[in-house]
């Protein structure tokens, strides 16, 4: 025999216990590639699944990516399948194998070579399905299992949400993992939870303590004597502290563990400005082999929080404001399937901008956005997806029930979350007329939100509990919902769907003036804002960036004024889906301080002038860098500019030359900049310190003498019954509003604007989606009852588009589908036909709105026109029924 020397036998012993040790540790893979998916049911599953089509996908995946955005009323909402073959390995036989779904909309059902082995309702919360019983293993050559997954969308009066302003996207939407565990290990089957719990009974600047609980779950066949170590690591790696708990469990037994730490001295304190993380690592070992079975790692942060109803929200020790925005998860052409770093980028975005908290909504979202929350430092809300109503029956309760736990206990270890909120402007919709059943229908609602603010309590007592509710403080406070909750929050929106800005202020100070000792945050405040427009005389529901500009400077200042208003959340991060929605931008909510791509507007350079710390300049309309307007007698347009900064003062140079220098106020400088034609290069500097930004504007004068030989005529849009500007990037062309003809000059003669009748919220337009076009603002502006619209052009060649739509409906218009506000009228319906001749030449013979002119669609026909001897374009309308109308116009000349 040979002797191995003893240095390498040692080794190889090292090795050994090491390969070992690891063995048997649990492996969480995700499977989200090279799905197969079929839109539809398979009736007759599983001998007819091969009779459909099915196309190959990744998760994360929806259905609705693109049908919520066409011209289609209404989104698939019904059943879908999934499925993949896959193959587990030989070793996995003698483990726990199960499927983590991350989140899949809304009602699932999971199939395993064909037998059923689980099923899961609700859209937002993940689920665990063991498949042991079903699966087949590798047996030397590799062997298949069919993973098949149904699921369906479709309306369910049994599941939240049953209406709301965003979209139920359906689908395996968020990650899908592979779980293979060994037999004894930390729960995976307590509601798809990490299956320890961590929680910081006590924490100050000098001492704090933590308890560790959890399950074990022994699902061997024999008794084991089992060790639980727990190690507290900080963030550079060192062990802080570790402790251990033994316990034998039987087979098939759970058997409960529970540490305590006393005293961690001097704790690096979490806080959005040092969030600060320690690493929990508990490891399951077998108390006599010493084998390693199971280990989990969980993020810990201390921290100590609360709300008084004076003086507003506190941690660790300090008053902190609470300012953020609520954050949707869809993205532009994506809906809800985005992948993990997408959904971290936006808690960036919302921490660049200053933000300290998030407020998750409306329901729970996927696990990367709670991870960047504590990483960056951003304070979480979180809600359970009970919006707008409910159904008061038990099934309906006990899947709110179910959400609320699934959502505390699989978010329970982040530092992040200091708020469980539940039914959100659950006074909305008020399902009922008849007053008896409707009386009964707000008991059994005052019910429910007991029952999820008691098991909300008994789950998590560290936390706050919130109900979000809408502007109507009576309705609230006689249904008994705001002496639930520990906090109250309120969703604002005066000045938006209500008319008086400064109501906000009121209704702020009237709350607390009423219910002194009651905490509350404005859970949501905002404002539409469709990039594309611009106005130069903002009002409310024009949809201009400036009046939600002007809509946030006014809030922001009533909200840093008042301490007891403990923190604010904007409505809403970014633009979303909201598939019912009509108004400028069909189906998108514009709310957002972000488009739906994630680019800034101007209210999100306001708040980072407002909220962050380091040196900040910034030019204001990022996103309208091609503007036009009408030239002065020196050919130039002057328009404001806007420059957000947190420096004093501010001087703003335009192609080299200053302009000002402005003081700002309330973080803004507002310049008046007189526009070149061409290029015009911003430079805009802070006089205290080298802080600068730069904007590159192209500008297209118009010379209002449209003969003029200093700017020549190239093109003119006009959006007709108009008072914005209405900028389309993609084909390069700024429309204007309207103006009244003068001679040598252009506009319209005769008629008037169009506006809704009958209360509409706007002054001006309709706010119905206009098919068959994108540039819904310009349809749904018009003059009605014009007689000719002229350009005094220079002779040449001209093409002339004629742009209209017919924006009375046959039928009374029906309220939009969300409305805070009032509904407009129902407008009478009259037929109307009307001849246009150009130049004196009938081009459109009696277009008609019993023909071609069909409601709310798009109509448009451009012609070339030779200007001879002088003449110009002129268009002119009579009527031969009803009143004419023009809703766009365009000249181009030619050569
Ligand atoms: C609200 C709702 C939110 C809507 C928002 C709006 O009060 O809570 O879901 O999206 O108003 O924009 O109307
Ligand atoms: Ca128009």
């Amino acid at each position: 025999m040979i002797r191995l020397p003893k240095l390498i036998s040692l080794s190889f012993l090292l090795l050994f216990v090491i390969g070992n040790l690891s063995a048997q540790q649990r492996i969480k893979q995700s499977i989200n590639t090279g799905w197969q998916f079929y839109k539809g049911d398979i009736v007759g599953y599983p001998e007819k699944e091969n009779k459909v089509s099915w196309e190959t996908v990744n998760i994360p995946h929806t259905w609705n990516s693109r049908d919520v955005s066409d011209d289609e009323k209404g989104y698939y909402r019904g059943t879908g399948w999934y499925k993949k073959t896959i193959y587990v390995p030989a070793s996995y036989k003698s483990k726990s194998v199960s499927l983590y779904f991350e989140g899949a909309d809304q009602q699932v059902w999971v199939y395993v070579n064909g037998k059923l082995a689980g099923s899961h309702i609700g859209g937002y919360t993940a689920f665990n399905i063991p498949l042991n019983k079903w699966l087949k293993f590798d047996d030397g050559d590799k062997t298949p299992n069919e993973i098949e997954v149904k699921l369906t969308n479709a309306h369910d009066e049994n599941i939240p949400p049953l209406s709301a302003d965003f979209t139920f996207y359906g689908g395996i939407y968020r990650d899908v993992y592979l779980l293979a565990t060994y037999p004894v290990h930390f729960d995976t089957n307590n509601n798809a939870s990490i299956g320890v719990f961590i929680i910081t009974p006590s924490v100050s600047a000098a001492l704090a303590s933590v308890n560790i609980k959890g399950n074990i779950d022994n699902n061997s066949s024999s008794k084991r004597d089992i060790k639980v170590l727990t190690q507290i690591f900080d963030q550079d790696g060192k062990l802080i502290a570790s402790g251990e708990s033994k316990a034998n469990a039987m087979p098939g037994q759970k058997v409960r563990f529970e540490q305590q730490f006393k005293n961690i001295v001097k704790p690096n304190l979490w806080s959005p400005d040092e969030p600060y993380l320690y690493r929990v690592v508990s490891t399951l070992s077998d108390a006599k082999t010493k084998e390693i079975l199971d280990e989990v790692s969980n993020p810990l942060g201390f921290r100590w929080f609360g709300f008084d109803a004076n003086t507003g929200f506190y941690l660790n020790g300090k008053p902190l404001k609470l300012i953020g925005a609520s954050r949707h998860q869809d993205y532009k052409d994506i809906g809800n399937a985005l992948p993990d770093a997408m959904h971290a980028h936006d808690m960036e975005l919302l921490k660049a901008m200053g933000a300290n908290f998030v407020r998750i909504a409306h329901y729970p979202q996927d696990p990367a956005v709670l991870e960047a929350c504590d990483r960056l430092g951003l304070i979480a809300s979180e809600e359970i997806p009970i919006v707008n109503q409910i159904t008061d029956n038990e099934a309906f309760g006990n899947n709110c029930k179910n959400m609320m736990t699934e959502m505390i206990r699989q978010n329970y270890n982040h530092p992040s979350i200091m708020i469980w909120a539940y039914m959100n402007e659950i006074l909305l919709r008020t399902p009922f007329k008849d007053t008896e059943r409707q009386n009964i229908y707000l008991k059994n609602l005052a019910v429910l939100a007991q029952d999820l603010e008691n098991l909300t309590r008994s789950e998590d007592s560290s936390r706050y509990t919130m109900i979000p509710c809408h502007g109507s403080y009576n309705a609230y406070a006689k249904a008994g919902l705001l002496s639930i909750p520990k906090i109250v929050g309120w969703n604002l929106y005066n000045g938006w769907y209500s008319p008086n800005l400064n109501g906000f202020a009121d209704f702020l100070d009237k709350f607390h003036q009423d219910m002194p000792a009651k905490p509350f945050i404005i859970s949501e405040y905002g404002a539409d804002a469709d990039p594309r427009i611009h106005s130069n005389n903002p009002e409310r529901f024009d949809k201009s960036m400036e009046y939600v500009n002007l809509y946030h400077q006014v809030y922001l200042k009533a909200i840093m004024a008042r301490p007891f208003v403990a923190g604010a959340a904007i409505w809403n991060l970014a633009d979303f889906n909201s598939e019912q929605r009509e108004e400028t931008m069909p189906h998108i909510n514009n709310k957002g301080i972000l488009t739906i791509d994630r680019q800034v507007k101007d209210s999100y350079l306001f708040y980072q002038a407002n909220l962050l710390k380091t040196s900040f300049v910034r030019i204001g309309s990022r996103g309208w860098m091609l503007r036009s307007g009408i030239a002065d007698d020196k050919l130039k347009c002057v328009q404001q500019v806007e420059v957000y900064t947190n420096q004093p003062e501010i001087k703003l140079i335009l192609n080299g030359e200053e302009i000002a220098t402005k003081k700002a106020e309330d973080h803004i400088c507002r310049f008046a900049v007189p526009f070149v034609n061409g290029a015009n290069k911003l430079e805009a500097i802070s006089t205290s310190n080298s802080e600068s930004d730069v904007a590159e504007i192209n500008f297209l004068m118009i010379d209002n003498n449209l003969k003029s030989t200093a700017l020549p005529f190239r093109e003119l849009n006009v959006s007709v019954g108009d008072r914005r500007i209405y900028v389309d990037e993609q084909k390069h062309q700024v429309w204007l509003p309207e103006q009244e003809y003068k001679p040598g000059s252009w506009g319209y003669v005769g008629g008037r604007v169009y506006a809704l009748k009958g209360g509409g919220r706007q002054s001006f337009g309709t706010d119905k989606n206009i098919e068959g076009s994108d540039d819904d603002p310009v349809y749904q502006t018009q003059r009605v009852g014009l007689n000719s619209f002229n350009f005094d052009v220079a002779d040449g060649e001209y093409e002339l588009t004629l742009h209209f739509a017919e924006l009375e409906t046959p039928n009374k218009q029906e309220g939009l589908a969300y409305n805070l506000g009032a509904n407009a009228e129902g407008a009478a319906f009259a037929s109307r036909g009307f001849n246009v001749l150009v130049n004196g030449k009938e081009v459109l013979h009696n277009l008609n709105n019993a023909a071609e002119l069909k409601p709310l669609t798009a109509y448009a026909t451009k012609l070339r026109v030779s200007v001879k001897n002088g003449q110009g374009v002129h268009a002119s309308f009579s009527a031969n029924k009803g009143e004419t109308i023009l809703n766009g116009i365009q000249l181009r000349r030619i050569f």
